[in-house]
Order: C-alpha cells, then sequence, then structure tokens
C-alpha cells in the first residue's frame, strides 16, 4: 500500500476538513443559511444588539428560506433530516445567538410541542403560518421560582366545566411579547400531572412583559408572561403530554440545535481573532507572530473543530435514531463551553477592540453567558451525563 499525502490545503475553520463528511444537499443548505447571514444578519447585528431589538421581518424571511420548523415534516415545514437542520443553526449562531434562538424557540420548542403532542386540527391551525413565520410562538416552562427544577412549577390548570383556567406566571420566555402564540406548562388541580396548553396572545387575562437591561442575548426579546385565571377551551390542551416528559422532549430538539449553534459561535469568534491577530502589528510584527499568541489560536481552533465535528456525529446519530437525552446533554455541556472558552480568548487577543461591538466576539461572549444558562445549565447538563455513568441521581 502506498502512503498518500493530499495536497489539499489546511483551511483554519475547518482545520480537520468536515466539508468533506457533508452530502452536496448538506452542503448547499449550509452555504445558503451563510449567505443569508451574511447578507440580512451580519450588517445590523451590531445595531440590533445595542438597540436590544431582533426586527419582526426576520421571522418571515427565515421562513421564507425553510429554516422554521425546518426538520418536521408535513403542515408546510420542510422534513429536511436532522444535521442538515443543525448546519443552519450552526450558520444562524454564527450570526447571533438570538437569531439561532428565534429559530429554535419557533421550531424547536413550540412548533414541536403542538407537532408532537397537538391534535390534527391543532396541527392544521397553527404550523403552516409558524412555518411561514407569520406567526411567531413562544415556550413558557420557566417561572421565577422554578429554573432548572421545573417539576416545582406554580402555573396551574385547573378545569371549569369542558373549559380549562390557567394561573400564574411564566419568566424568561423568549419572544414572549411578540409572540402570537404561546405554548404555556401548567401542572393541572386534579391528577397534578404537568399540561401543555396553546394560549393565544390576545386572550384575556394573558399579558406579557418584556425583561429589559438585560446585558445577553440583546438582539432577543425576553419577557415575563403573566396568567390571570385565562380562560381556554377544552381544545387548547395538547392531548398527549401529561408529564415533564412533554416540555422535556421539546428542549431535546432545542438542545440538539445548540451543540451545533454553539460551535458556530465558537467558529465566529475564531475567525475573528485569527484576522485581528495576522492584521495587529506590536513590537514590529503581527501578534500572530508571538507564540503566546499562537498557542491560543493552535487551542481554540482545536475547540472549534471538536465542536464541529461533536455536533456532525450527534446529528448523524439522531437521523440515525441513535440520539439519546444524555447524548444531547454531553453536546450541549461540551460545546457551550468550549464556545464560552472560544470567545473569552478571542476577546482578550482583540485587547480593547474586544470590548467594542465593531467586532462580533464580546457580543458572542456575552450571548453565551445565556446560551450556558439556558435549556438547561451547564450544570443540569453534566448531572445527566454523570447519572448516565454512575446510575446515581445527583439533582435533588
Ligand atoms: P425526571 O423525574 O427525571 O423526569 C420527569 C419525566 O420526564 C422524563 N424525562 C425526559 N423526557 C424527555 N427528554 C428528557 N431529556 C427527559 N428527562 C426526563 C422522565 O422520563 C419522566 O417521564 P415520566 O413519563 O416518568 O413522567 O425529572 P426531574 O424533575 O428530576 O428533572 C430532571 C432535569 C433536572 C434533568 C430536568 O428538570 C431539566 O432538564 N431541567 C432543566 C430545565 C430546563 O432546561 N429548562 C429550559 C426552559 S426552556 C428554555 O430555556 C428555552 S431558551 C430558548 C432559546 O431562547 O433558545
Ligand atoms: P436556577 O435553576 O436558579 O440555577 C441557579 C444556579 O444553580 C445555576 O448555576 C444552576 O446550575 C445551579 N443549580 C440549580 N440546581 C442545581 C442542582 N440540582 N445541582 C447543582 N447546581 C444546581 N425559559 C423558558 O421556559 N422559555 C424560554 O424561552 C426561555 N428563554 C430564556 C432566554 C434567556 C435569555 C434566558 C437567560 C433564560 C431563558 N429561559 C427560558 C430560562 C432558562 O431556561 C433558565 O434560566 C434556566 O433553566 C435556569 O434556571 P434559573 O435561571 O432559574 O437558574
Amino acid at each position: 500500500m502506498s502512503a498518500h499525502v493530499t495536497t489539499e490545503a489546511i483551511r483554519p475553520s475547518d482545520f480537520l476538513g468536515l466539508d468533506h463528511l457533508l452530502d452536496d444537499e448538506e452542503r448547499l443548505i449550509r452555504d445558503t443559511v451563510r449567505a443569508f447571514v451574511a447578507d440580512q444578519v451580519l450588517p445590523y447585528v451590531g445595531d440590533w444588539f445595542e438597540q436590544a431589538q431582533l426586527p419582526r421581518e426576520l421571522a418571515r424571511e427565515l421562513g421564507k428560506l425553510g429554516l422554521l420548523g425546518m426538520h418536521l415534516r408535513g403542515y408546510g415545514c420542510a422534513g429536511a433530516s436532522a444535521t442538515a437542520y443543525g448546519l443552519a443553526c450552526m450558520e444562524l449562531e454564527a450570526g447571533d445567538s438570538g437569531v439561532r434562538s428565534l429559530v429554535s424557540v419557533q421550531g424547536s420548542l413550540a412548533m414541536y410541542a403542538i407537532h408532537r403532542f397537538g391534535t390534527e386540527e391543532q396541527k392544521q391551525q397553527w404550523l403552516p403560518a409558524m412555518a411561514a413565520g407569520e406567526c411567531v410562538g413562544c415556550f413558557g416552562l420557566t417561572e421565577p421560582d422554578a429554573g432548572s427544577d421545573p417539576a416545582s412549577m406554580r402555573t396551574r390548570a385547573r378545569r371549569d366545566g369542558s373549559d380549562w383556567i390557567l394561573h400564574g406566571q411564566k419568566m424568561w420566555i423568549t419572544n414572549g411579547s411578540v409572540a402570537d402564540v404561546a405554548i404555556v406548562w401548567a401542572r393541572t388541580d386534579r391528577e397534578h400531572e404537568i399540561r401543555g396548553f396553546i394560549v393565544p396572545q390576545g386572550t384575556k387575562g394573558f399579558t406579557a412583559q418584556d425583561i429589559h437591561r438585560k446585558l445577553s442575548l440583546r438582539a432577543s426579546v425576553t419577557s415575563e408572561l403573566l396568567l390571570d385565571d385565562v380562560r381556554l377551551p377544552a381544545g387548547a390542551e395538547l392531548p398527549t403530554a401529561s408529564s415533564l416528559h412533554g416540555p422535556l422532549s421539546c428542549l431535546n430538539e432545542a438542545r440538539y440545535g445548540i451543540v451545533w449553534g454553539a460551535a458556530g459561535a465558537a467558529r465566529a469568534c475564531f475567525e475573528a481573532a485569527l484576522e485581528y491577530s495576522l492584521g495587529r502589528v506590536q513590537f514590529g510584527r503581527p501578534i500572530a507572530g508571538f507564540q503566546i499568541q499562537q498557542r491560543k489560536l493552535a487551542a481554540m481552533a482545536l475547540d472549534v473543530n471538536r465542536s464541529a465535528l461533536l455536533a456532525l456525529h450527534l446529528g448523524r446519530m439522531k437521523d440515525a435514531g441513535r440520539l439519546r437525552p444524555e447524548h444531547v446533554s454531553m453536546g450541549k455541556l461540551g460545546n457551550v463551553d468550549a464556545a464560552l472558552e472560544v470567545a473569552r480568548t478571542a476577546r482578550q487577543i482583540l485587547g480593547a477592540n474586544g470590548v467594542t461591538l465593531e467586532y462580533p466576539v464580546i457580543r458572542h461572549m456575552n450571548n453565551l453567558e445565556s446560551v450556558v444558562t439556558y435549556e438547561g445549565t451547564a450544570d443540569v447538563h453534566a448531572l445527566v451525563v454523570a447519572n448516565a455513568l454512575t446510575g446515581i441521581q445527583a439533582f435533588r
């Protein structure tokens, strides 16, 4: 057997040549979303972040591209593979975590909940408009006193004839005040089960208030939902979700997208730091020429490539039907931690320029502080992984 040495050049952001592991369709989806982000996100996102807003119109543009509920089948959804959906998340979050969040909440949380647990009528009513981005959804699980431990939620759903009456409060809800529809999780009065409800905006007693002064995920609306004896017809209930298994199943989907998205944010920070280090001259030479900076660049490249490889591996497992929630926890824990490390290192390489919105790095770094917290904190995911390793549950 003759040894074959490739002449293919090293590409810093794809050092390991993972591009070769994608098929033509996957590359096309990746490139299309990358071009969309370059065109419609990157020129504006610094301003959105500074002004703490995300234009509503973006949802329609994402819908036109087929990115909302993209891995779901039927009802106007694209029916793409898990890997293709992951690649889209990676490119969106290379733009901004807030944009990926919009897509995650819409497709993996709100639409997925209806698609998996809803009636045919509910699916027909909501999913096509949500896939098109005409209708925006949000997902209300967290409460002021129930974050990592959603089983301790206080929001209650009680029966009144065939109607349901919802009472309670949800906190930190992405898209809460801009959503046309909320998926709200509540504990029922009789069976004490956790059930999901579709709550349209404008329902009497249902209000949303924005949470201000966030220094992270600023290009994303985050709200508090207030449910003051909200009366809903029986048809608002998602019939087949009857425990915490319901919302946690939705979270598996969104967490999977974050595994990819975090790798995208890391790549964006690495690329910015590499370019900056090659152009910035101190002591008569580019700072990229100093060994201490080269060590950092090599470590960042390793993290970026390892994260992409892990995401792709989990994507292939999901497409093959072999992905367990524990695998997703390992991916979210590993890739978000790695992205934070890359972002913090990149920010230092940029020196003073690293603290301004002229460069993407501090925006990503701040965003990742939310990403490491939502959809299960790093601690929660470590506990899920360690539970699988030891058989000992350490949450309680
Ligand atoms: P536990 O007793 O273990 O389980 C209760 C029921 O749930 C089932 N289950 C799961 N099902 C599907 N997927 C999973 N990953 C599941 N984990 C558990 C379990 O089998 C059981 O089912 P059943 O039928 O017997 O009732 O639950 P626990 O109360 O001990 O909690 C476990 C823990 C801590 C892992 C869970 O509570 C957890 O994941 N906590 C973190 C909460 C969280 O992630 N919140 C996220 C809120 S949404 C959000 O952040 C959106 S941000 C979106 C954005 O902007 O991108
Ligand atoms: P807590 O649960 O109070 O945790 C505080 C600290 O204690 C953390 O470090 C945690 O890891 C640690 N801790 C908790 N329990 C344990 C334990 N058993 N062992 C060891 N350590 C532990 N929620 C939604 O429902 N929908 C949304 O759309 C949504 N969007 C969000 C958007 C943003 C920008 C943010 C920041 C949050 C969002 N969330 C959303 C809420 C998010 O899911 C919660 O913040 C998260 O689940 C953690 O809950 P908490 O903030 O109450 O922290």
